[in-house]
């Protein structure tokens, strides 16, 4: 049934099994609604209405999931019209129609479980309206159909959060009806339809209005979460269209409301934000491939990991293990660094629990997963080891000497370095094929990208089974070739750089960081730098003065620092804070220190423009991941997107850094760096891969490293 699946097996099956009809989806890998879904379940639904021998009808998905949503691939493309749709198909039978759910009921999946007359679902199962996500609406009735089951607080918090509801939550919700075993859930299935084919009416989910008298309680409810979601949302059209047509159902009859979720889908479809987003989630998948790895790469199990170093990246690496389940050895030579760092994990888990996020037999059984150790002898047996001791390449050789030493032979040796050589650590070691590097983000519990960093002699399988530690992890794993910086801090380098110039030039913090703002990142960068602390930028900057002295320092930040300026640690760095408050307050004594600094240096100053500053810090990061792309660092420029999108808050809504760029057009930007690079030298010169795209008028997003392989 339904168009041509793979090869000639079809789309949608029809069977009918002891009186019940059971329409199966069979669209590998997700079940996505491609138009050939959409009639197969048509075509299904009439034949079991037509069958007398048909008392009922399930609904479900081969594979491992029930549907996943309409295929995203079509969005923004021409689409056949369907002869009729689908919910209202279900909705209008006069058999009982059950969803059958695993794994994923999203998007048009459940909104098609939603127009069926009962929905079961095994414990494992996951339901969600993430259309947000990408930039759109439920456009299949879930905004009018989610608030009549579940009522409208519960559906515009679903909707507008976009988020994945265990089947728990959601039978407790009213989503589900049971939850089955799921040891035969075909059968169960056939057993549930057969208890309720006699029940009459049939429970249509767009005929119950009683849940919608919320309004009526609470009609501020739709001004308070579009105030909730204000700083969030900003700039975005989505998540307001959403809660607008939440609003619609707790007023509007039924079709009236279709009608409005339909406009209003129809507007968001190709809008900026819609395509940047599906941009974003297709380019998250793209990134876990590395073409010239096999496929079928056997790959070592990774049961148990340790990391090394118990100081804020090494514990909050051990907690991403915890996190999911994996039990972890923390090891530290120093009892007193080790203990601490063990309350630090403490302590963060328990705001969490304080803040409502985690559950506190959830916390209790993440700590147990983490065992502090003195000694490299007690994680010698572990499958993986990460090192995240001191960034200082003399350490880091000292700990991999010794993990060479002591580490099983089959042992997986990694470090969390987030820009020394690779190979130089690897060449501590006599299993350089063992080693690679695995860079997570501060802080890394929380941040998604994980760049895993090649060497020269790392072995296949070691950075395939880094690219899958991560994803097992829930980061999102990226390629990265070994050079300073790496991809993803190499090309936010120019950024930092451009920034600290810019003040010199006349620029203020409080500019940059509203111009950043304003531009959807969630705070400027002088106030990201004053919560991170100038001191730890500064040693960096001695340290290349001294080894460089032609090195280009920054002697307004260093003088901010040398004043006791540090940052929010200090109470005051490039604003002041009040006691115990971390709002930036901007500080004339800044202004001053600037200008004298200047007055010293002889700098000239001038006025920016907002969108001067805008391309002074962006564009010296594209050029620069034009160049990693064209030394094959990086696979493709998407890539380079996923990073700043995961790793360094760039709005998703716009895509990414070479996404971006693309809306402004690679000749733009080329014209422009060439003429800062008139304006002040070598470090503006033009990539020539930027030049080339410029040129021939190609799309900066879709450029592949040129790898060396
Ligand atoms: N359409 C097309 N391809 C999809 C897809 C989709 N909806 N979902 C996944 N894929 C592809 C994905 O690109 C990858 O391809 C492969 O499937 C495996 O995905 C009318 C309008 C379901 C939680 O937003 O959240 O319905 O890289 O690696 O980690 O109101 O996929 O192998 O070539 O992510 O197990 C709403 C999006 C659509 C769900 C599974 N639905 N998908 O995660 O696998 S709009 C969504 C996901 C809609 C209606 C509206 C996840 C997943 P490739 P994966 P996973």
């Amino acid at each position: 049934m339904g168009g041509d699946g793979q090869g000639d097996k079809p789309l949608v099956r029809f069977e009918v099994d002891d009186g019940i009809g059971i329409i199966t989806i069979d669209n590998p890998p997700v079940n996505a609604l491609a138009p050939g879904v959409r009639d197969g379940i048509l075509e299904a639904i009439e034949k079991g209405e037509a069958d007398p021998a048909v008392k009922g009808m399930v609904l479900m998905g081969a594979g491992r999931s029930f549907i996943a949503g309409a295929d995203i691939r079509a969005f923004g493309k021409p689409r056949p019209a369907p002869r009729r749709l689908t919910y209202e198909a279900l909705d209008g039978a006069n058999k009982p129609v059950v969803a059958a759910i695993h794994g994923y009921a999203l998007g048009g999946g459940l909104e098609n479980a939603l127009a069926c007359h009962y929905r079961i679902a095994v414990p494992s199962a996951k339901v969600g309206l993430p259309e947000v996500l990408i930039g759109i609406l439920p456009g299949g009735g879930g905004t009018q159909r989610l608030p009549r089951l579940i009522g409208l607080k519960a559906a515009m918090d679903m909707i507008v959060s976009g988020r994945h509801v265990p089947a728990e939550e959601a039978k407790e919700l009213g989503i589900i009806d049971a939850i089955v075993p799921g040891k035969d859930l075909r059968q169960e299935a056939i057993a549930f339809a057969k208890e309720v084919v006699g029940k009459r009416p049939l429970p249509r989910v767009r005929d119950m209005s009683a849940k919608l008298a919320e309004a009526k309680a609470d009609p501020g409810m739709f001004e308070a979460m579009r105030k909730s979601i204000a700083r969030k949302a900003r700039n975005q059209k989505a998540p307001y269209h959403c809660i607008a047509c939440i609003e619609a159902a707790a007023s509007k009859p039924f079709e009236e409301g279709i009608a409005i979720e339909r406009r209003l889908f129809a507007e968001l479809e190709n809008s900026d934000e819609a395509k940047a987003l599906r941009y974003a989630f297709f380019a998250e998948r793209e990134v876990a491939k590395v073409p010239w790895l096999p496929k079928d790469l056997a790959l070592p199990q990774i049961k148990t990991a340790a990391v090394v170093g118990a100081g804020t990246m090494g514990g909050g690496i051990a907690m991403s293990f915890a996190d999911f389940g994996f039990p972890v050895k923390l090891v530290d030579a120093s009892p007193e660094v080790l203990a601490k760092g063990m309350d630090r994990i403490r302590n963060t888990y328990a705001m969490s629990v304080k803040r409502g996020s985690l559950a506190q037999a959830e916390m209790d059984k993440r700590l147990a997963l983490i065992e502090p150790v003195e000694s490299y002898e007690e994680i010698a047996d572990c499958d993986a080891v990460i090192e995240a001791v001191f960034e200082r390449m003399p350490v880091k050789k000292e700990v991999f000497a010794k993990l060479d030493a002591v580490m099983k032979p089959a042992a997986l040796l990694y470090s969390n370095t987030s820009a020394l050589d690779i190979d130089e650590i690897a060449s501590a070691t006599k299993r350089p094929q063992s080693v690679a590097g695995t860079h997570f983000f501060v802080p890394a519990n929380v941040m998604k990208t994980f760049e895993v960093v090649e060497g020269s002699k790392t072995s296949p399988v070691t950075l395939a089974a880094a690219m899958k530690l991560g994803r097992d992890i829930g980061k999102i794993s990226a390629y990265a070739g070994n050079c300073d910086g790496f991809v993803a801090n190499r090309s936010r380098i120019p950024f930092n750089l451009e920034q600290g110039l810019m003040i010199e030039e006349g620029a203020l913090p409080e500019q940059v960081d509203k111009v950043m703002v304003d531009f959807g990142y969630p705070v400027g960068p002088f106030t990201v730098n004053d919560m991170s602390g100038l001191d730890i930028s500064y040693d960096t900057r001695k340290r290349r003065a001294a080894a460089d002295p032609t090195y280009r320092g920054l002697p307004i930040t260093d003088r901010l620092v040398e004043l006791g300026r540090l940052g929010q640690k200090t109470g005051k760095g490039w604003y002041r804070y009040e006691k115990g408050d971390r709002t930036p307050i901007v500080d004339p004594e800044v202004h001053a220190i600037i200008a004298q600094v200047a007055d010293e240096k002889g700098f000239q100053r001038r006025t920016f423009s907002d969108e001067e500053v805008l391309r002074r810090l962006l564009f010296s990061s594209v050029n620069e991941a034009c160049k990693i792309l064209e030394e094959g660092k990086a696979i493709r420029a998407s890539d380079i997107d996923v990073m700043w999108l995961n790793g360094f808050g760039f709005p998703r809504y716009r895509g990414g850094l070479m996404y971006w760029a693309d809306t402004i057009g690679a000749r733009e930007v080329y014209n422009q760096i060439a003429s800062w690079h008139q304006r002040y030298g070598a470090r503006w010169r033009p990539s020539d891969l930027l030049r080339e795209i410029a040129e021939s008028g190609g799309l900066l997003r879709q450029v592949e490293g040129r790898m060396r392989r």
